[in-house]
C-alpha cells in the first residue's frame, strides 16, 4: 500500500494531462476549474486508496477518482448558489464571478461530464458505477433542498438535521469508497462495509464543516467565516445552542435567526457568542469526536489487513484535525 501523498500525486498528475490553457475556473471546464482552484481532493484520494485495498491497481480507478471528484465540485458550484456564498478556496464563487445562470450551467456540465469519465469501464462495473452515482445524486439533492428548507422552519430537530447531512454530504464520502470497490470488483458485502465507514466519517465531516463555519480561521478557511450564521442555516450549534439555552436566549437566538440573510458582522459575533456560552460549541466538538470514533469502529471491523486499516484511520485523523 503507498501513503496518502502519493495517491494525493497521482491524482494531479493524471488531471494535468486534461490541462488547459483556459484561465482558473473558466466555463464548462471542471478539469481547470479544479486544477487551479484545488481543495483537498478528499474524494478521488479515497477512491483510489480503496481500489488498491481490494487489490485492484489504483491506476485502473483514475477516471473512477476523477469522476466522483467532478460530481463534487458539481454540487459546490450549485451548493454556492443556494447559500448565496462569496468565496470557496479562496477565490470567488463561480456564480459571483460570473453570473448564477453560468452557475447552474457550469454546474450541470461537471455533472454530465462526471458520468461520461466512466465509458471506459467494461459493461458490469460501469452500471455498478451508474446505479451508485444516480443514487447518490437524487440522496445529495434530496439533503440539499433539506437544508434550504430548514432555513426557513424554527421546529428542525437533531435527528432531522443528521439526516439531512448524511444525504447532502456523508453519502458522497461513502459513495467515494464504494466506487474504487467496485472498480476493484469486491463483492457486495465488502462494497457495503467501505461505504458504511465513508458514510459515518462524512457525517463527522459535515459536522465540523458547520463548526468551521462558525469557528474557522478566516486566513486558512478559503470560504466566508460566519456564511451559515448570515444565511440562518439549522446547524447543530444552532440546534443545540436552543436546547441548552434559557427562554431568554433562547429568543435572542431566534430573533438573531429571524432576520434575511444580511452581511451583517454584528449578528455573526452575536450568535458565535450565544454557541460559545450555551456550550453548543462544545457539545458540537464532542458530537464530532463520536461520530469519528463510531466511524472507525466500523472500519475496524472491515475485514481488511490491519496496515490498511492504519492507512484509513490515518486519513480519517488527518481529515478530522483540520483547521
Ligand atoms: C455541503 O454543505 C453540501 C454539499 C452537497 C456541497 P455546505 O453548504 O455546508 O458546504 P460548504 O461549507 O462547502 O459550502
Ligand atoms: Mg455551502
Ligand atoms: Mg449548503
Ligand atoms: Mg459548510
Amino acid at each position: 500500500m503507498q501513503n496518502i501523498p502519493f495517491y494525493q500525486e497521482e491524482f494531479i498528475s493524471f488531471l494535468k494531462q486534461y490541462k488547459t490553457d483556459k484561465e482558473p475556473a473558466s466555463l464548462y471546464d471542471p478539469i481547470t476549474y479544479i486544477l487551479h482552484l484545488g481543495g483537498k481532493r478528499l474524494r478521488p484520494v479515497l477512491t483510489l486508496m480503496t481500489a488498491e485495498i481490494f487489490n485492484a491497481n489504483y491506476k485502473t480507478a483514475l477516471n473512477a477518482a476523477l469522476s466522483i471528484e467532478v460530481f463534487h465540485n458539481f454540487s459546490l458550484v450549485h451548493d454556492d448558489i443556494m447559500d448565496d456564498a462569496p468565496l470557496r478556496r479562496g477565490n470567488q464563487t463561480v456564480h459571483e464571478k460570473w453570473d448564477v445562470n453560468t452557475g447552474i450551467l457550469s454546474g450541470d456540465a461537471m455533472l454530465i461530464m462526471a458520468y461520461q469519465l466512466f465509458e471506459n469501464y467494461e459493461p458490469e462495473v460501469f452500471r455498478d458505477l451508474a446505479r451508485l452515482f444516480s443514487k447518490t445524486a437524487l440522496e445529495v439533492c434530496e439533503g440539499q433542498q433539506y437544508d434550504v428548507d430548514f432555513e426557513n422552519r424554527d421546529d428542525v430537530t437533531i435527528p432531522e438535521y443528521l439526516k439531512m447531512i448524511e444525504y447532502k454530504t456523508a453519502v458522497l464520502v461513502g459513495a467515494a469508497m464504494q466506487m474504487g470497490a467496485i472498480v476493484a470488483k469486491a463483492s457486495k458485502a465488502e462494497q457495503e462495509g467501505i461505504y458504511n465507514f465513508g458514510r459515518n466519517l462524512g457525517i463527522a465531516f459535515q459536522l465540523q464543516d458547520d463548526y468551521l463555519d462558525a469557528f474557522g480561521d478566516p486566513k486558512t478557511f478559503g470560504k466566508q467565516v460566519g456564511g451559515d450564521i448570515i444565511e440562518n442555516k439549522k446547524t447543530f450549534l444552532y440546534l443545540k445552542a436552543l436546547e441548552f439555552s434559557e427562554a431568554e436566549q433562547q429568543q435572542e437566538l431566534q430573533d438573531l435567526f429571524s432576520v434575511s440573510p444580511t452581511d451583517s458582522n454584528d449578528k455573526v459575533q452575536s450568535v458565535k457568542q450565544l454557541f460559545i456560552s450555551s456550550g453548543a460549541a462544545r457539545a458540537t466538538t464532542k458530537e464530532i469526536e463520536s461520530y469519528t470514533k463510531q466511524a472507525f469502529s466500523v472500519l475496524d471491523a472491515l475485514d481488511i489487513s490491519d496496515n490498511e486499516k492504519d492507512l484509513l484511520r490515518q486519513f480519517g485523523e488527518n481529515l478530522m484535525t483540520r483547521k
